[in-house]
Formats: structure tokens, sequence, C-alpha cells
């Protein structure tokens, strides 16, 4: 048995991997690191094989924690957790800077400490920052670092530090860089989850700016089968973009939500864009393609049926979240 460390397993795209790899990988074991943030939901995982699966409550930024959690002779790290939300960030960037930055860094030198075999840093499309909308550019794995919100701009720093730990000491590091994710389990202050959560209700569903802001989609699922063939495939050092070739501007997403929710168009409200607000996102997949063999299994029309299914079969998760502290986010995001 190989044990690995997972950070922010309780979180949205954490807690698919995790599943993931229980499912599939016969022959591993899950520390799960989660701080429990208002992001980190237990619920997120039940029913998981306890024999192999271990959750720890803690904090990236509290060294100690983490050298007490790390197990010897680990295989990996995969540092999912985050602050991830660009609004939130927007709003306030420290809460960012430490968990995203200063966090990333401790797992690094925990690893040194720890001679933990490989790291793999969980890192997003937006530090490339924005595109022009025509269909011939894309972000590439030399496209410059050009982060535009304080969240990516945190995520660009973790990257370098990763990066830094690789060329000054050695550390054998993965970076992946993955478009938007959709799926299962998404907190609903993300832009799917939350047209599905509003809609379900019969509540009005904000769309920033034109709505034509362009994001490229990918099921969940297919990003953690890319990040695991990448930690076992990747060559030390290098960095992956991962994505589904699914371009789609924002106000085609909410459409395609409420017509399979069978509600109006009329329940959409255009407000007052997002300061900063990144244009267009869309990944050249041909290094996972190429080097990893990796394809998308989950296709746009399958992965969002199965996306709206799981929120209306999950109502109570989806209750639980919606509560005070959500409220009142909402609130103040929205008015
Ligand atoms: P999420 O917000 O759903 O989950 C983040 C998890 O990290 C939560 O469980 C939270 O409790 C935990 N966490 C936060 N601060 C912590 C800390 N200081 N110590 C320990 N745990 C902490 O986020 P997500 O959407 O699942 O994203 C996971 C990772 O993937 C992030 O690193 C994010 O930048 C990256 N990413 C996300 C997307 C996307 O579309 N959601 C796309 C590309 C990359
Ligand atoms: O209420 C909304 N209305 C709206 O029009 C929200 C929440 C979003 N939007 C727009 C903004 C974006 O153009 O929808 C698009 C998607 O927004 P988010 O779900 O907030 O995602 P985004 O800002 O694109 O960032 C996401 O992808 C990259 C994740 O949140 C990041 O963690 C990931 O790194």
């Amino acid at each position: 048995m190989k044990t690995i460390f997972v950070t922010g397993g309780a979180g949205f795209i954490g807690s698919a991997f995790v599943r993931l790899v229980l499912d599939e990988i016969s022959n591993v074991k899950i520390v799960n690191f989660d701080a429990l943030t208002y992001a980190g939901n237990p619920d997120n995982l039940q029913g998981l094989d306890e024999t192999r699966h271990r959750f720890v409550k803690g904090d990236i930024c509290d060294k100690d924690a983490v050298l007490q959690a790390l197990p010897e002779d680990c295989e990996a790290i995969f540092n999912f957790a985050a602050e991830s939300h660009v609004d939130r960030s927007i709003n306030s960037a420290s809460e960012f800077v430490l968990t995203n930055v200063l966090g990333t860094q401790i797992l690094l030198d925990s690893a040194r400490a720890k001679n933990v075999r490989r790291f793999v840093q969980i890192s997003t499309d937006e530090v490339m920052g924005t595109l022009p909308e025509n269909e011939t550019a894309f972000f590439t794995e030399t496209s410059p670092l050009k982060p535009n919100s304080p969240y990516a701009a945190s995520k660009a720093a973790a990257e370098h530090l990763v990066r830094a730990a690789h060329e000054t000491f050695g550390v054998d590091t993965i970076i992946t860089r993955c478009g938007n994710n959709y799926g299962q389990r998404q907190f609903p202050e993300k832009l799917i989850p939350l047209i599905i959560a509003n809609a379900m209700n019969d509540e009005s569903l904000p769309v920033y700016g034109d709505g034509k802001n362009v994001r490229d989609w990918i099921f969940v699922e297919d990003h953690c089968r890319a990040i695991w063939l990448a930690y076992e495939r990747g060559k030390s050092g290098e960095s992956y973009n991962i994505g589904a070739r699914n371009e789609r501007q924002n106000i085609e997403v909410v459409k395609s939500i409420l017509d399979a929710l069978d509600k109006p168009h009329s329940l959409i409200k255009f407000v007052t864009d997002r300061p900063g607000h990144d244009r267009r996102y869309a990944i050249d997949a041909a290094k996972v393609e190429t080097e990893l063999g990796w394809q998308p299994q989950t296709t746009w029309e399958e992965g969002l049926q199965k996306t709206i299914d799981w929120y209306l079969e999950n109502q109570d998760w989806i209750k639980r979240i919606r509560n005070g502290a959500y409220r009142d986010y909402y609130k103040k995001q929205y008015g």
C-alpha cells in the first residue's frame, strides 16, 4: 500500500479526487487534511472506505499540524487546499495570500523535511490571465503568467514557489492547471451550482456584465483522472494544462440549465460586472493528451445533466449550505 496526503479533500474537487482514487486505485491509502473552512464539507466524505481513508482536520498554514499529520514514507502530496472563489478574493484578499501562498510554501517545506516523493500542485488556468475573444488563441504551458484577480495572483505566486522548490532544492514537482470544473458537490457560490440552486427555488439568476464571458468547462472526474495521470506519468518540474476543449459563454450555460430544469429564461437578471472580469479562458490540452494519454470521458451534455440530477436528488446537501452564513455572503455579493 502507498500512502498519499491530500489537502483540501473535503472541498469540491478534492473530495471527487479522493473518491476516484479509492474507487479506481486499489493499492493507495489517503490521509485527507482539510481545515473545513466554509467551503469544506464533511458531507462530501460520506460513505468512503474508512480502512483506506483517514480524515485529519488541520490548516496547511500550521506547520506543526502538517508535519504531525504527514505520514512517514509518503508517496505524494496533492495540494488542493485553497481559497478558491474569485469574488471573495475581490472582497478580501488576505486569506487568499495566507492559504494559497504561505500554505503552499509550508507544504513544500514539509515535503522536503519528510522526503515525500512527489509534490502535485493543483493550479488553475486563471494564472495565465485572459484571452481575446477569437477562436485562435489558447493557453499553453508556455503562456506567461498574467493573473488578474487576487485569487489568480495568489495561485500564480504558489506556482512560483513550487518551481523554486524544484529548481533550488530538487523537490520532485508537478503543476496542473485546469479550467472551470463542474459536477457534484460544488459549493453554490460558483456559477453552475448557484444557477441550479436558484433556479430550483425560482429565484433570480445573476449574470455578470453582458453574459458573454467564455469559460472552458470540464467535468470534475475528468479533471481528477488527469491529475492522477500527471502524478503517475508527468515529468518532474513540468506543468500540465488540463481542459476538455469545451468553451461556452456564461449566458449559454445559464440557459442550458434553465431548459434542463424546465424553468423560464425570465429568471435571468443581468447584474453589475465583476471588476477585472477575465473575458475568455481556453486551454490547449495537447500536452496532456499526447504525453499523458489523457482524454475527457464525459461530454458537456452528459456532465451537465448528471450535475443537475445530483443537485435535484441531494436537496438536503444544498439546504444545509444555504444557511445564515451563506445568506449573508449572498446578500453582500448580490444586494
Ligand atoms: P473548494 O473551495 O471547493 O475547496 C477548497 C478546500 O480547501 C475546502 O475543503 C477547504 O476547507 C480547504 N481549505 C481551505 N483553506 C485551507 C487551509 N488553510 N488548510 C487546509 N484546508 C483548507 O475548491 P475547489 O473548487 O475544490 O478547488 C480545489 C483546488 O483546485 C484549488 O486549489 C483551486 O484553486 C483549484 N482549481 C479549481 C477549479 C474550479 O473550477 N473549481 C479549477 C482549477 C483549479
Ligand atoms: O453569480 C455569478 N454570475 C456570473 O455571471 C457568478 C458566481 C459567476 N458569474 C460568471 C463569472 C465567470 O465569468 O460566471 C463565470 C464563472 O464564474 P465562477 O464560477 O466564479 O468561476 P471563475 O471565476 O471562472 O473561476 C473558476 O474557475 C477557475 C473557479 O472558481 C476557480 O477556483 C478556478 O481556479
